[in-house]
């Protein structure tokens, strides 16, 4: 059964489901609307007991999305990036949906999009996409739980470096890293990512699912005490009322390299 909404194209079938990133006139920005489509539509597999999910973007996608939404990004002082921020949302649906969620990953992946594909449970990328975190380069004061997904995801050697830099890292060093699961050819790509999904959709659900969640729980690193959480907080404050933080996304609307001073 396939249906056409209006930024994504979803199709089930076999207990597969699949969601394809479209909006190519903004590189599948992680807009508000955009990521509502793809709730509502993992809301319905969820009932319907889809027993996989595989989020995408159009075969041949030279951008597989260009991250959060920035002309959605506030400018008047408030935190751009708060617990009910509309990724910090999805990235939450993925991981509480009750059945793995594959990335198949090809083009270049920007900023919040990183996060939603390593929340993702699978990554398989075509092995000339990209990924790169870039809250440095615009500026913006990434939030806590985002960092440790980053940081849990790929380790701090990596993440240092992709969070300093903000540079795109290939598909085949997040493969040597652990991040990604597979690393292949694009021509490759939706094969290996179907045989995958059709080797998970054969086992039983109820233990798929529960070893989703055991995973989960065990996996989440240990959490800051309030003071230690209020303290980033303060700091993540004075970020995003800086004239750095305007200038990141001032910079990027006038495309243009931002000029940052420090303050
Ligand atoms: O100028 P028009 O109206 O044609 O629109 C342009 C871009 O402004 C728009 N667009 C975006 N709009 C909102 N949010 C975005 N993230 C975004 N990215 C692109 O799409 C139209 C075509 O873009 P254009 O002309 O730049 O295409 P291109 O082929 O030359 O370059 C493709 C990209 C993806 C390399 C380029 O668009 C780009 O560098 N985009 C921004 C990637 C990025 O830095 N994303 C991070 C977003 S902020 C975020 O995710 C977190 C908050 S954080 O930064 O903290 O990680």
């Amino acid at each position: 059964m396939e249906s056409e909404m209006a930024l994504i194209c979803t199709e089930t079938s076999a207990g597969i489901g699949s969601i394809t990133l479209n909006n190519p006139r903004k590189h599948n920005a992680l807009s508000t609307a955009l990521i509502e489509e793809i709730c509502a539509v993992m809301e319905q597999m969820r009932q319907d007991d889809v027993r996989v999910v595989i989020l995408r973007a159009p075969a041949g996608a030279k951008v597989f999305s260009a991250g959060h939404d920035i002309g959605e990004l506030p400018t008047n002082g408030r935190d751009p990036l708060t617990y009910n921020d509309p990724l910090r949302l999805l990235v939450r649906t993925i991981e509480h949906f009750p059945a793995p969620v594959i990335a198949m990953v090809e083009g270049s992946v920007w900023g919040g999009a990183c996060e939603l594909v390593m929340s993702c449970d699978l990554i398989v990328a075509a092995e000339d996409s990209t990924f790169a975190i870039t809250p440095a380069k615009l500026g913006v004061p990434y939030n806590i739980s985002g960092i440790q997904r980053f940081l849990k995801a790929g380790g701090m050697t990596l993440c240092v470096e992709m969070l300093f830099t903000a540079q795109p890292s290939s598909a085949r060093r997040l493969l040597d890293r652990g991040i990604v699961n597979h690393a292949v050819p694009r021509d490759q790509l939706e094969i290996v990512t179907k045989g995958i999904a059709g080797q998970i959709v054969k086992n039983s659900p109820l233990v798929v699912s529960l070893l989703k969640e055991e995973l989960r729980l065990l996996s989440a690193a240990h959490n800051l005490g309030p003071e230690t959480f209020e303290r980033v907080q303060a700091m993540r404050r004075e970020i995003y009322d800086s004239e750095d933080y305007q200038e990141g996304i001032c910079a990027f609307h006038e495309k243009r390299s931002p000029q940052f001073r420090g303050r």
